[in-house]
C-alpha cells in the first residue's frame, strides 16, 4: 500500500479489452506514467470473457479492427467477412504485443473501489485483494455491456448439472454431444448459441421470453485477393464509416419507405435481406425506425420470411415479435437460426405463455408444474445496463473530477471500435493539454452536464427503439431498480457527436473546471 499522497501513476486505466488497450498505447504514447487493471487473465474484455460456442462480430471485421495504425491494418488479415470470437481475440493479443504494452497490465486484478483525495487530487483505487494504487488521472474502459445478469429465479444453485452464463463459459469448453440442453435468452448471444448448440446436443429446448427480429448475416471466408483489397482501400472505407450515422459501412437510404412504390421497396428489402450484414437494418429507408406505419411494413416483410423458413406455423408465430417492430432492439444476426425449429432435436418454450417458476436440482419447472430435465443449462440472459446516467459527452461525470470514460453512457455508442478510437484520442488530447499546462484536476461544470443530458434526450425523441425494452433503454429484469426506462445512450449520428466533442477540445475544455489546484 502506498502510504504517501503522491500518485505513483500519472493516469491508471481499468479494463484491458479493445477501449482498454488503445487507452494504454496511446497514454503511453504522451511519455506518463501508465498503469491498466484488468480482472481477467488475458486482454481482450468482451472478447476475452464472451467465449461461447458461435460468438463473433455482426458488424463487418474490416470495419471492426481499429485504424488508428495503418501498419497494424496491412499486417493483420481477417479470415472471415464477420470474424468469430477466437480471432478476435488474437487481433488484441497482437495489437498488444505489436505496441509492447503488455507489461503495464497486471491482470487477474478486480477494483472493488476508487476514491477521490481531495487532499492531493488524486485517486485510490483498491482491488478486492485489498492492493491499493494511486493515479492522478483515472479512466474507466469498462465496456457498454460487462456485468453479466442471471435470472432471479428460485433454485438457480439447486440444479445438479452443469450451467452458466454466456459470458462466463469454462476455458474447457462444454461437450453437448447426447445431452439435453436449455438455452434461456434470445437476445444477439441466445441466437448465436442456440445455432451451435443444435448441430450436436441431443435435445435443445430455447427458452424465450419475447422474441426478437433476427436477419441473415451471410457470412463467407475472405480471400487473400479480397484481403489485398481491403488493404488498399482502407483509408476511403474508414472515411466512409467515420461519415455514416453509425460508424458504419451501411448508409441509410435517403428515400422515405411510405414515399416508394410497394413493388420497388420489396425488391430494396429482398436485396438488402439477401446481403451480408447490418444492411436491413442500418441501410434501410429513413422512415423505418422513426414512422410506425413504415416500421409495420418491414416488419410484415420480415415475418413474412419467418413463415417461409420455419416449417410448423404455430411455431413460427412464436417466433414473431408483437411486443415491439423490427429494428427497435439489437437485430440478432443469424445464420440458418428458424431452420433450427425446423430439426426433431429442438423445441421452443414460449415463456409468455409457461413462464419459468423455478430452476430444480433437473432442470427448468414452468407454469403447471411442468418439469424439464437438462444435462446442461446455459443463461444467455444478459447484461446490467447504465441506470439514469448524467454525464457531459459520454466522457466524464461531475463530482467525479479527473476521471475519464471511454464508452461511457450518453456516448454514442453504434459501431463500437470507431467509436472507443474517437473516444481514446479526444482523452488522450485532453490529458495531454492537462499535463503540457500543469493542470491536476479536472471536472466538468454543471452547466456542461445539463445541457449534454438535454441534448442526449432531444436527440432520442422520434426514434420507435425508445419506446422498447431493451438494455439500449436501460432496462434489465434481473436485476432491481431497472425497470424504467431511461435514454441510456446518445442516439445522434457519430458525426454530430464527434463534431461537439471536438468543438470542446478547440474551445480548450469551456465545459470544464480545469485547475492546477
Ligand atoms: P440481450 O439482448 O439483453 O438479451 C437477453 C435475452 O435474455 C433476451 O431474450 C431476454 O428476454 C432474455 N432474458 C433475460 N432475462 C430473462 C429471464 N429472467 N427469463 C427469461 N429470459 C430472460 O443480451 P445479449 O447478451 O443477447 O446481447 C447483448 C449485446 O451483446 C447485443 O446487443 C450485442 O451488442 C452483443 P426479453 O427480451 O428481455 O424478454
Amino acid at each position: 500500500v502506498n502510504e504517501t499522497s503522491s500518485p505513483e501513476y500519472d493516469v491508471i486505466i481499468v479494463g484491458a479489452g479493445l477501449s482498454g488497450c488503445l487507452a494504454l498505447i496511446k497514454i503511453l504514447q504522451l511519455e506518463l506514467r501508465v498503469k491498466c487493471l484488468e480482472a481477467g487473465t488475458n486482454v481482450g474484455g468482451t472478447w476475452y470473457w464472451n467465449r461461447y460456442p458461435g460468438c463473433r462480430f455482426d458488424s463487418e471485421s474490416y470495419t471492426y479492427g481499429f485504424s488508428f495504425s495503418p501498419e497494424l491494418q496491412q499486417e493483420w488479415n481477417w479470415s472471415e467477412h464477420f470474424a468469430p470470437q477466437p480471432e478476435t481475440e488474437k487481433y488484441i493479443n497482437y495489437m498488444v504485443d505489436k505496441f509492447d504494452v503488455r507489461h503495464y497490465i497486471q491482470f487477474s486484478t478486480r477494483v472493488a473501489s476508487a476514491h477521490f483525495d481531495e487532499s492531493s487530487n488524486t485517486w485510490v483505487l483498491a482491488s478486492d485483494d485489498k492492493q491499493s494504487f494511486r493515479s492522478r488521472f483515472f479512466v474507466t474502459c469498462l465496456g457498454p455491456l460487462s456485468a453479466f445478469t442471471l435470472p432471479r429465479y428460485p433454485g438457480l444453485d439447486e440444479f445438479k448439472g452443469q450451467s452458466c452464463h454466456t459470458a462466463r463459459w469454462p476455458k474447457s469448453g462444454i461437450d453437448f454431444a447426447g445431452k439435453r440442453v436449455a438455452v434461456i435468452g434470445t437476445g444477439a448471444t441466445g441466437v448465436q448459441t442456440i445455432q451451435e448448440v443444435s448441430k450436436t446436443a441431443a435435445h435443445l429446448s430455447v427458452f424465450q421470453r419475447r422474441p426478437n427480429w433476427c436477419e441473415p448475416l451471410h457470412n463467407s471466408k475472405v480471400s487473400p485477393e479480397e484481403m489485398e483489397k481491403i488493404k488498399k482501400g482502407y483509408p476511403e472505407l474508414f472515411e466512409h464509416c467515420r461519415g455514416s450515422f453509425g460508424g458504419s459501412i451501411h448508409r441509410a437510404s435517403p428515400k422515405a419507405a411510405l414515399e416508394t412504390p410497394p413493388e420497388e421497396r420489396e425488391k430494396f428489402w429482398q436485396t438488402l435481406y439477401d446481403s451480408p450484414g447490418f444492411g436491413i437494418w442500418m441501410g434501410n429507408y429513413k422512415d423505418v425506425l422513426v414512422d410506425r406505419t413504415a416500421n409495420s411494413l418491414l416488419s410484415e416483410f420480415i415475418a413474412k420470411k419467418i413463415r417461409e423458413r420455419v416449417k410448423n406455423q404455430a411455431v413460427a408465430e412464436k417466433l414473431i415479435s408483437r411486443d415491439h417492430g423490427f429494428g427497435t432492439r439489437r437485430v440478432p444476426l443469424e445464420t440458418k437460426y428458424y431452420e433450427v425449429y425446423n430439426q426433431d432435436n429442438v423445441e421452443l418454450v414460449d415463456l409468455t405463455e409457461t413462464p419459468i417458476d423455478r430452476i430444480t436440482v433437473d432442470g427448468i419447472m414452468t407454469a403447471h408444474n411442468k418439469e424439464y430435465e437438462f444435462d446442461v443449462i446455459i443463461y444467455a440472459t444478459g447484461f446490467d445496463p447504465n441506470n439514469g446516467p448524467r454525464t457531459y459527452l459520454g466522457l466524464m461525470v461531475e463530482a467525479f473530477p479527473n476521471m475519464m470514460m471511454v464508452m461511457g453512457p450518453h456516448a454514442a455508442l453504434r459501431n463500437i471500435p470507431i467509436s472507443i478510437q474517437y473516444g481514446v484520442e479526444w482523452i488522450s488530447e485532453l490529458l495531454d493539454y492537462s499535463t503540457k499546462n500543469g493542470i491536476n484536476y479536472i471536472e466538468p461544470k454543471g452547466e456542461s452536464v445539463e445541457e449534454w443530458t438535454d441534448t442526449v434526450h432531444e436527440a432520442a425523441k422520434g426514434l420507435l427503439s425508445n419506446d422498447v425494452d431493451s438494455w439500449m433503454t436501460g432496462v434489465n429484469s434481473n436485476v432491481e431498480g431497472r425497470q424504467k426506462r431511461i435514454v441510456a445512450r446518445y442516439s445522434g449520428s457519430c458525426p454530430s457527436y464527434r463534431a461537439r466533442c471536438d468543438q470542446e477540445a478547440q474551445d480548450q475544455y469551456q465545459g470544464l473546471k480545469l485547475s492546477a489546484k
